[in-house]
Order: structure tokens, then C-alpha cells, then sequence
């Protein structure tokens, strides 16, 4: 007899092991994604619910562990599934189907592309976003870019280095970062957006908390209120067709560190962001144009930033596509030690990391490293 434990983080092991045992591709896919670990946390739930779901577990095989108003149901993805279908699962478990339906959807099916103005951006391989801040006071690049020429000269080299998007920014977010009136962001960012998609240089997202900006040209509107800044954009987002990246954050950026206060951090991140691309789509914005993100180094401490990049997967299970912003940020240095021109190394690991649990896009100032990073990361589940 021969004993071999094999790797559960990815379908992999299992879907190889089968078919080197003769089983065609599309099944031993299916199967082994069947057998995936699959956890959810429920919460909300009434006595009666929870006694069923304990009863349900002990016939069923699956783990189950429960508190006052909650449980944790564990075991592979197939054995809970079940629990998703009106005719499968317990009567007093009716409640659950749909939102723990759309949980397993979203992994079965994650989203392949992103609907944004003109076109579709493909979703496939990485996307890469390269950082054009045009603002004196950025956190990380403020200042190095004084004209709409050198922000295009720019935004050509990050092009050439692999960059699918570029996202133009004339608002610093940096805590203590001077208000920027609307009209002076937009001659900000007007002239480099223009000049940018004049020469073809590829999708070009702006990165403006306000409605008064979104008719700059981009075709992506970068939101790090997450719809909390100005109650005008969300309509003037869905009227003009853009993609929306939604990012959360607590507070504005002078008071959002007194709100970095979570008990559990990555469930209540992706609970407000759930909030927030609900809010996004009642006003009119379709599902297929929004894209979520953490927001690391937002309203979070660095012990939370690493926790949020460690349990990603729960961001990307409510089913969007994710970003991540972790270029250079301050907790990368708490972890390295590097100052924050030193973090370009750092911030291309914590991106390959973030592909690994499932993120799409990724917002860097070094395109050239985090692309190197990626394409590595990747190249373990597909192979070049
Ligand atoms: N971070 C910054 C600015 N914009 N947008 C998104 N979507 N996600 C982020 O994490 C994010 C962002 C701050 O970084 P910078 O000052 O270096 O541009």
C-alpha cells in the first residue's frame, strides 16, 4: 500500500491524478473541482434554522459549527451544494438557496470579461493598470509628473513594459492631501486623457471621486469612495456606459484611520462592498460594469491589509471581478522593511499573491516587475 497526500489549494492535484488513472479531461475536471474545500459563513440565522443546519450536517457529512445567530458549514463544494436547491435541500433550510446559490455560481463560473465605455475588457489573463497620477502630492509618485506631456511619455513606457489599462488620477487620497476643486482635477486630467486615448494607448480609467469627472474621456471611472463622496455619480456613472471600480474604504482619507476597526476583517470588507455594488446597481449601473476592490491601505492597519490579502478569496466570492491597489503601500513596508521607493519588489510578490486567491486587476506604478510576477504566478496553473 502507498500513501499520498496531495495538494488541495487548487483543483490541480486531483484533476492530474485522475487523469493520469485514465479519466477523460472534462470530468476529471469537474470532479476535482466537486471536491474543493468549500467553508461559508452564515449569519443571521433563527434557532430553528440552526438546529436544521446541524441536522442536516450529521446526515449530510459536511461540518457544521455554530454559535448564537450563526454556523460555519464546511466540506466540499458538491456536499453543500445540495443545501443551494429548493428540492434538495431541508424545508427549514429554504432561506439559504439563493445567496448561497450565487455564492457557488460565482466560483463555478467566475467572470471572464469586464463591460466598460466602447468594448469589452477581457478578463482571461491579468490585467495590469499602470498609475498615471497627475497631482503634486501624491503618496507615492506626487509631483513627478508636472505636465500633460510627461504624463503621456509616461503612460507610453508603462504601455510598452504591459500595462492593459491606464488610470489617469488628478485627486490625491493621501490622508491630509488638500481638497482639489472639480474644475481644477479636470484640467488636470482632461488634456492627459485626451492625449492618451488620441494615441490609442489602450483602455484609460480616471481615478475621481466625483460626477463632475467622469465625462473626461475614460472609459472606466476608478471610485475610492466607493458611491460615499459625491451622491451625484452613480447616476452620471450609469448614464454614460463607463466600467466602475468601486473601492472600499471607511470614512474620508483625513478620518479613515479611526474607522480601521473590524472584528473579523475580510467578511465585513466584502458585507459593505456587497452594500455598495447593490446601491451601484439600483441606480442603474449593470452588473457586468462593476469591479470591486479591498481597498488596501484604506480605513485598515497593516495587520488587517495582510489578514484582507490572505482571505482575498472572500472578496472575490461575491461574484465581481476584483482589483487590488497594493503598489508601494505602507503596510508592504512594515513587512520588508523598505521605504516606499524601495517597494516595487514587495508589491509585485503581494500581486502575484493576490492572483493566486483570485484577483483580476492590479493597480501599480512598476508595470515591468508586477507583469514578470504575474506571469509566473500563473504560469503554475498554466503553464507557458
Ligand atoms: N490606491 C490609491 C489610489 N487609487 N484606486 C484603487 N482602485 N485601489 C487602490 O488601492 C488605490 C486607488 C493610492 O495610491 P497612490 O497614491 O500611490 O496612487
Amino acid at each position: 500500500m502507498k500513501i499520498t497526500a496531495l495538494a488541495a489549494h487548487t483543483p490541480e492535484a486531483v484533476r492530474a491524478a485522475l487523469a493520469a488513472r485514465g479519466w477523460e479531461a472534462q470530468p476529471a475536471w469537474f470532479a476535482a473541482v466537486g471536491i474543493q474545500p468549500f467553508v461559508v459563513l452564515i449569519e443571521a440565522i433563527s434557532e430553528a434554522e440552526r438546529e436544521a443546519l446541524v441536522h442536516w450536517g450529521t446526515k449530510s457529512g459536511a461540518d457544521v459549527l455554530t454559535g448564537d445567530g450563526w454556523a460555519l458549514v464546511a466540506g466540499t463544494a458538491s456536499r453543500v451544494a445540495p443545501l443551494a436547491r429548493y428540492d434538495r435541500a431541508p424545508a427549514e433550510l429554504a432561506r439559504l438557496a439563493p445567496a448561497l446559490g450565487r455564492v457557488l455560481a460565482a466560483r463555478a463560473e467566475p467572470p471572464r470579461s469586464w463591460a466598460i465605455r466602447g468594448g469589452e475588457l477581457s478578463l482571461e489573463k491579468p490585467v495590469i493598470m499602470g498609475v498615471v497620477n497627475v497631482t503634486p502630492d501624491s503618496f507615492s509618485d506626487g509631483g513627478r509628473l508636472p505636465s500633460a506631456d510627461a504624463a503621456i511619455e509616461h503612460a507610453s513606457r508603462l504601455i510598452a513594459d504591459g500595462c492593459r489599462l491606464l488610470d489617469v488620477g488628478g485627486e490625491s487620497t493621501r490622508p491630509g492631501a488638500t481638497p482639489v476643486p472639480a474644475d481644477e482635477e479636470i484640467a488636470r486630467v482632461v488634456p492627459v486623457i485626451s492625449g492618451l486615448v488620441k494615441r490609442g494607448f489602450g483602455a484609460v480609467s480616471v481615478d475621481t471621486r466625483k460626477a463632475a469627472v467622469v465625462d473626461a474621456g475614460a472609459a472606466i471611472v476608478n471610485d475610492v469612495s466607493g458611491l460615499h463622496f459625491d451622491p451625484a455619480l452613480a447616476a452620471v456613472v450609469a448614464r454614460a456606459e463607463v466600467g466602475l471600480i468601486l473601492m472600499h474604504m471607511r470614512g474620508t482619507p483625513d478620518t479613515m484611520d479611526d474607522l480601521a476597526k473590524y472584528a473579523h476583517v475580510a467578511p465585513e470588507v466584502a458585507a459593505e462592498l456587497a452594500t455598495t455594488a447593490d446601491k451601484a446597481e439600483r441606480a442603474g449601473i449593470a452588473r457586468e460594469r462593476i469591479v470591486l476592490d479591498p481597498g488596501f491601505g484604506f480605513a485598515k492597519t497593516a495587520a488587517q491589509n495582510f489578514r484582507l490579502l490572505d482571505e482575498l478569496a472572500t472578496i472575490v466570492a461575491l461574484g465581481y471581478p476584483v482589483a487590488v491597489g497594493l503598489s508601494r503601500k505602507r503596510f508592504l513596508g512594515a513587512a520588508t522593511g523598505r521605504p516606499v521607493e524601495e517597494r516595487d519588489r514587495a508589491t509585485a510578490v503581494a500581486c502575484a499573491l493576490a492572483a493566486e486567491r483570485g484577483a483580476r486587476l492590479f493597480r501599480v506604478h512598476d508595470v515591468a516587475l508586477t507583469r514578470e510576477a504575474l506571469a509566473l504566478a500563473g504560469a503554475t496553473t498554466n503553464p507557458p
